[in-house]
């Protein structure tokens, strides 16, 4: 469907709705429920060199409006994932886009090197993991690694690339120029909140790493408000992600100024809800191209009637 069609950088998705980072695994695991063909892309769950275990339990905790997680980056590491699930990869007929993460930068410069000959169409650089000892938030939060990683990784694939951000910088709009500058073609707003629960039977901190990522509905009015503010920059693209659990939210999101969305948590309660949207799309835009509405909030909210 031409109205949803929808130009991100140097490529044309079908539709906006995309399966963010860590809530689709490598693409297979949803195809169980529906045909992932239809998104407009999928997310792999972040990669790094080697495999990873991941942090002890417990790993998800459910809070009123969201959840909070310490999966500790689990993942095949980078061997296993090119033997394993890039052919399927490969083979897919939407957008992949693949997220990488490390401990050290040299991490990412390594396995974008190693990725390069690969089918897929975005790298994104997940410079915001909250849950690691290393890497991960801190260098989401430090403006010249962010400079510095992207730039690289920029000149090392010959892809494009995309930078997920962390909502625990202080600074995200300058983070935003560095990303630009360095030659990164859209941002992702946001990874999850870092946050808190108590076990109040343990009278502890549920988690081992005691703070752990926050996402779902409760950051979604959070994620908005930067959105709105990085789209006024008008420097980038902008990838929303954060507590969409329906079309109205991906509306928002639109309106805001993202061009494209992530569905993030909400996938574990309802995997069909990539499909869902994409058909709720589909009705919504029969008349109107989603290329026409983007930001379009910033120009009709201080109307006086
Ligand atoms: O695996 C995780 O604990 C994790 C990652 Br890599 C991430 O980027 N964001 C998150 O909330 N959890």
């Amino acid at each position: 469907m031409d109205n949803l069609k929808i130009k991100v950088g140097s490529i044309i998705f079908k539709n906006p709705i995309l399966l963010a980072s860590g809530t689709c695994g490598f693409g297979r695991e949803m195809a169980k429920f529906y045909d992932v063909n239809i998104l407009g892309g999928i997310v792999t769950k972040s990669i790094t060199l080697k495999p990873r275990e991941g942090n002890p339990p417990p790993r998800i905790w459910e809070c009123y409006a969201g959840i909070l997680n310490s999966i500790g980056l689990e993942n095949p590491g980078l061997e296993k994932f090119i033997e394993e699930e890039i052919p399927y990869l490969e083979g897919l007929d939407t957008h992949v886009i693949i997220s990488i993460a490390g401990e050290r930068e040299q991490e990412y410069y390594y396995i974008a090197k190693e990725l390069r000959d690969f089918k897929f169409s975005v790298l994104e650089l997940n410079l915001s993991c909250p849950n690691v000892d290393g890497g991960g938030m801190l260098f989401g939060i430090d403006i010249d690694m962010v400079k510095t990683i992207t730039k690289k990784v920029v000149e090392i694939i010959n892809k494009p690339v995309w930078v997920k951000l962390t909502p625990q910088a202080p600074n995200i709009l300058d983070i935003v120029r560095v990303v630009k500058d360095s030659g990164g073609e859209a941002v992702v707003a946001f990874n999850t909140f870092l946050g808190l629960s108590i076990d109040t039977k343990r009278r502890s901190p549920v988690f081992k790493r005691v703070f752990a990522g926050y996402s779902g509905p409760a950051i979604k009015p959070l994620v908005l408000r930067h959105v709105w503010e990085i789209y006024e920059l008008n420097l980038l693209p902008i990838v929303g992600c954060g507590g969409i659990v329906n079309f109205s939210d991906v509306l928002e999101y639109l309106f805001s100024g993202a061009s494209l969305v992530e569905i993030g948590s909400a996938n574990f309660r309802d995997p069909w809800i990539g499909s869902k949207l994409v058909k709720e799309a589909e009705d919504y835009f029969k008349n109107e191209k989603i290329q026409d509405v983007i930001g379009i909030a910033h120009y009709f909210n201080r109307e006086v009637d």
